[in-house]
């Protein structure tokens, strides 16, 4: 585990002086020692399948049954028994619970691992496994079967309409507002688990950078694409390097 640190921050902007917010980014890579596998790993689902066949509307519209074989399979994955939050995500849900200031999670995943481990106040920016949505009436609803072109929407009861509800490449992520919003007010922002190739995910840092005097922490396997814009780094797996990270941040709570 390596770790490189920024000269502390003033007083009244150090994390834990008691008011303090905290906007936590996640992504693929805080699942991953819970079974679920990344994107650009080297073993990850990008290197298996093209992104433009299976996540983005102009492959659905191409090709629907490919798609709903794709997210069903994922669907499927993650209902696997085996298949249970980790010690990171239970850590975030320990720093929520404990933390004398809001924490949000905004998660680029899919997977329901995060409520599983407890978290409340979390927005799946890239939208959710567990759930579809109804291109004829947009309604969004519970979904935990497989998919199909013939799946009948349960609130008009049109079928031919149904999706999963994700964000594809292309499509506008939801809750953009409110995340903005909550980087605005943080004093501190981590990154964990992501490669920080997605935008506008990637550029949050930047813009909590430009615009508030937050802390930048990325815990990672290793530096992502954005490194350089965080003014402390920790490496090494999710289920170690965060658990000790909020062990030190609630000792250091206001
Ligand atoms: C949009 C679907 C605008 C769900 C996904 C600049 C600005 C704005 C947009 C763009 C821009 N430049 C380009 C764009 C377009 C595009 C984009 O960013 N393209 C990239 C490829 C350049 N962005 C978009 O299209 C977004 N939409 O901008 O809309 C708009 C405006 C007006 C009107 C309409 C629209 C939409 C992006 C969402 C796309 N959907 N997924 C699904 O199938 O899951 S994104 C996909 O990548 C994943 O879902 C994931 O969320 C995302 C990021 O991946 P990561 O989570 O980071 O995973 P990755 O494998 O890459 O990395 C894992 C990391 O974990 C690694 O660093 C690894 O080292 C680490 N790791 C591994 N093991 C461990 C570990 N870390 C710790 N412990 C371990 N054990």
């Amino acid at each position: 585990m390596t770790t490189t640190h920024a000269p502390p921050l003033s007083r009244g902007t150090r994390p834990g002086s008691g008011a303090g917010n905290i906007v936590v980014l996640t992504g693929a890579g805080i699942s991953k020692e819970s079974g679920l596998d990344t994107f650009r790993c080297a073993d990850g689902i990008w290197n298996r399948v093209r992104l433009e066949d299976v996540a983005t509307p102009e492959g659905f519209q191409r090709n629907p049954a490919l798609v709903h074989d794709f997210y069903n399979a994922r669907r499927r994955g993650l209902h696997d028994p085996a298949v249970e939050p980790n010690a990171a995500h239970a850590a975030l849900a320990r720093l929520e619970a404990e933390w004398p200031g809001e924490v949000l999670i905004v998660t680029q995943n899919i997977d329901d691992l995060h409520e599983r481990a407890g978290s409340r106040n979390l927005i799946h920016m890239h939208g959710e496994l567990n759930k579809a949505r109804c291109d004829g009436c947009q309604g969004v609803v519970a979904w935990h079967e497989d998919l199909a072109l013939d799946s009948q929407c349960p609130l008009c009861g049109e079928t031919g309409w149904m999706r999963p509800h994700v964000v594809w490449f292309g499509e506008m992520p939801l809750e953009m507002d409110r995340i903005f919003s909550a980087l605005d007010e943080s004093a501190l922002f981590l990154s964990i688990g992501t490669s920080g190739a997605v935008y506008p995910a990637a550029g949050f840092v930047s813009h909590v950078r430009r615009f508030t005097r937050a802390r930048t922490v990325e815990l990672n396997m290793e530096p992502s694409e954005g490194a350089t814009l965080f003014q402390e780094t920790l490496y090494g797996p999710a289920t170690r390097v965060v658990p000790a990270y909020v062990e030190q941040l609630l000792a250091t709570a206001g």
